[in-house]
């Protein structure tokens, strides 16, 4: 799949459209779900252009592949989500249900979450 500049991530990204920024660096963002699943209900997002998980692990660098995974250990701790633990998701196409044609990884706490999210 190709990737769709104008999608709302991009734009998010752009900033033609705001967002409740949470944290930033050179190659990620990380900003509140507008519409949160949980009390703790983050977005972190690759800055690189890629549609979804597979595409990022394929061809993101070594240093985008660090800076997100560390950007999701650091938002979950700053959110308060550590002590109590947390749940990380990230939807991929059709049968992950992707809404959002950019990569995100969802962070999910604040609150025990039972064995899956809808
Ligand atoms: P999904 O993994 O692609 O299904 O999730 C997309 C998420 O993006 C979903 O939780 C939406 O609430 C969220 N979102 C958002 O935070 N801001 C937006 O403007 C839009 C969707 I559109």
């Amino acid at each position: 799949m190709a990737y769709d500049p104008n999608n709302i991530f991009a734009r998010i990204l752009r900033g033609e459209i705001p967002s409740k920024k949470i944290y930033e660096d050179e190659h990620t963002l990380a900003f509140h779900d507008i519409n949160p699943l949980a009390p703790v209900h983050a977005l972190v997002i690759p800055k690189g252009e890629y549609v979804s998980f597979a595409d990022f692990s394929a061809k993101a660098s070594d240093a985008e592949i660090a800076a997100l995974v560390r950007a999701v250990g650091k938002v979950a701790k700053d959110l308060g989500c550590e002590q109590d633990g947390y749940r990380i998701l990230s939807n991929i196409g059709q049968n992950g249900h992707q809404e959002v044609p950019h990569l995100h990884i969802h962070i999910f706490g604040g609150a025990s979450l039972g064995r899956m999210l809808n």
